[in-house]
């Protein structure tokens, strides 16, 4: 029987430490929407983004290595652990959000709109909303405490905090990733307009991807045949949730600041279908 200590919950996961040292990773069916975790689970969740960044990070492998040791659940795992948790090698994280942007949306469009630059990258006028960028680009963002906003920081920020060298690597490899997964995600009618990733070192002083990689929760999915530059975007797997939260059945009043209600069956049903779509339509794999 393997002892797990728990070391943290954030909104979607838990992390746990195993008796070797190694962490373990259990992804929740939880959803958040308009910055609340809902209370009402999207069955499969976890295991679906769980199955699709194992996915990816096997897709990724000659770019970067990764965190991963076993996607089996550790002896004494509770059974619904199966499918979504993971093994993982503890790193020693970076203390940078790496981000690629490679479409102009939530921070990216308001940082432009508001001075003609993300995180210190200068971009060409006229760009709108939703709008493809000439070339993807890297907005670092410092690791605030949970509950607190990250803030953009500038490249040259980055390299004063990790050195030049590092952050170049750090540039380097974000933008690689992100460029991997746009790549083949659009081949298959998904555009990925971002991307968050999470690097650390390991034992043997490697540059290795953490977390996990190119899922609904880390990055932005959009429908490639519903995308209209020009306003926002529907996100691909929210779009159910955030219609219904808006719309007058729900009764929420979002300026309210209360909680967000229970999400009725059919929507929690057509939001699960998303979330199966997204990782079929990336993977050409069948859904358990
Ligand atoms: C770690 N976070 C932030 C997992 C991700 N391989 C690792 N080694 C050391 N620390 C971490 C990892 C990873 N991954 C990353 N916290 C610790 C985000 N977490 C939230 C919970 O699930």
């Amino acid at each position: 029987m393997t002892t797990m200590k728990h070391v943290h919950s954030g909104k979607i996961r838990d992390l746990y430490e195993l008796p070797g040292g190694e962490l373990l990773i259990v992804a929740r069916d939880t959803i958040s929407a308009y910055d609340f975790v809902l209370d009402t689970p999207i069955p499969d969740k976890g295991r679906i983004l769980t199955q699709l960044s194992l996915w990816w990070f096997e897709r990724l492998a000659d770019v970067v290595p990764n965190h991963v040791v076993s996607a089996e659940p550790p002896a004494g795992a509770p059974a619904e652990w199966a499918g979504r948790c993971v093994v993982v090698r503890r790193l020693d994280m970076v203390p940078v959000e790496c981000v690629a942007r490679g479409y102009l949306a939530g921070f990216g469009m308001t940082a432009y709109a508001g001075g003609g630059a993300v995180c210190g990258v200068r971009l060409p006028p006229g760009l709108a909303e939703g709008d493809r960028l000439p070339e993807p680009i890297f907005t670092p963002t410092t690791k605030a405490p949970q509950g607190e906003h990250d803030e953009p920081m500038t490249y040259a920020e980055v390299a004063a905090k990790v050195t030049p060298e590092v952050a170049a690597r750090l540039r380097d490899l974000t933008l690689a990733v992100y460029r991997r997964g746009a790549e083949l995600a659009r081949e298959r009618g998904i555009i990925v307009a971002d991307t968050k990733i999470e690097l650390g070192w390991s034992a043997t002083g490697e540059l290795t991807l953490g977390d996990e990689v190119l899922t609904p929760d880390s990055s932005r999915f959009w429908p490639a045949d519903r995308w209209i530059p020009g306003r926002p975007q529907i996100p691909y797997d929210k779009q159910f949730v955030r219609d219904w939260l808006t719309s007058p059945e729900s009764g929420w009043d979002r300026a309210s600041g209360a909680p967000p209600p229970s999400l009725p069956a059919g929507i929690v049903a057509r939001t699960r279908e998303k979330y199966v779509e997204a990782y079929e339509r990336l993977t050409g794999l069948s859904f358990r």
